[in-house]
């Protein structure tokens, strides 16, 4: 396959300035850019044989973590929005297991979907991570596994929903809950959203949908999987600078090796 085929170059003009230019604005103005059927059939047909084929192999682990990934501030008390501990649990296949075919990698190397990604999100460097397993992950969620709230470390994340569950796995966000240029962390915000006084927005997305997110400062989670069918996620991740690779602390806890 090649990009035409797995994008089509009628619907996603990725190398048309106008488009860009829209979807950077759409971005600006939500914090999300949604662009459903983004994978074309046969191209979402062959990511969705490859992912199920794959897995068995996924790792799974689960974690406790506050919704600002950072380690326990002795300054707060346990139950301080800055300490408090919510729960991530998924399954997860590496860039390694990614066949050098897999529609995911020709998309993931095209020139032209990192140009329009550069032009979307006005990151200029767009590199692929310096280890062999972090770049294209493929996620995995079963009954009952979620990914508890959190502020992401990255600028941007880059999504593809492969296989939709019957029920759950709701994408919930509250866009710019904190500013965490500015060291505004927001314990207040955050603590109405943890005691549900605040009512997160929901993202609906089919399988095949492309979705770029600022996660930063949008505080998002997805919601435990209520059916028997596994959530299926592609995700691809891109550096500002070449030659980086996940930490080892990091790739232990998510991939259980680290290479
Ligand atoms: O699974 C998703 O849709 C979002 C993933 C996410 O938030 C993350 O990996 O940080
Ligand atoms: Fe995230």
């Amino acid at each position: 396959m090649q990009l035409s085929d797995i994008v089509n170059p009628d619907r996603f003009a990725l190398g048309d300035a106008a488009f860009v230019a829209q979807c950077r604005a759409t971005l600006d103005s939500d914090g999300v850019l949604v662009l459903p059927a983004f994978l074309r059939a046969d191209a979402l047909a062959a990511v969705h044989a490859e992912s199920v084929a794959k897995q068995d192999r996924a790792y799974f682990c689960a974690q406790n973590h506050s919704v600002y990934l950072t380690p326990h501030n002795p300054a707060f008390p346990d139950d301080h929005p800055a300490n408090r501990q919510v729960v991530s649990t998924k399954g997860c296949i590496c860039d390694d297991e990614v066949a050098q075919e897999s529609p995911l990698r020709i998309l993931y190397d095209a020139p032209q979907f990192r140009d329009f990604v550069a032009g979307t999100t006005g990151q200029a460097g767009l590199h692929s991570y310096a280890d062999t397993l972090s770049s294209i992950n493929i996620h995995y969620a079963q009954r009952g596994q979620e990914l508890g709230w959190h502020f992401d470390n990255s600028s941007f994340a880059i999504t593809l929903l492969i296989q939709k569950p019957d029920a759950g796995s709701r994408f919930e966000f509250i866009k710019d809950l904190r500013d965490a240029g500015a060291g505004r962390m927001n314990y207040e915000g955050v603590d109405d959203l943890l005691e549900g006084r605040v009512q997160p927005e929901v993202l609906t997305m089919d399988p095949g949908t492309l979705v770029l997110f600022r996660g930063r400062n949008s505080i998002h989670r997805v919601s435990p999987n209520e059916s028997d069918k596994t959530r299926m996620l592609a995700v691809l991740a891109y550096n500002a600078e070449p030659d980086v690779a996940l930490s080892e602390n990091v790739r232990m806890t998510f991939y259980g090796r680290l290479a």
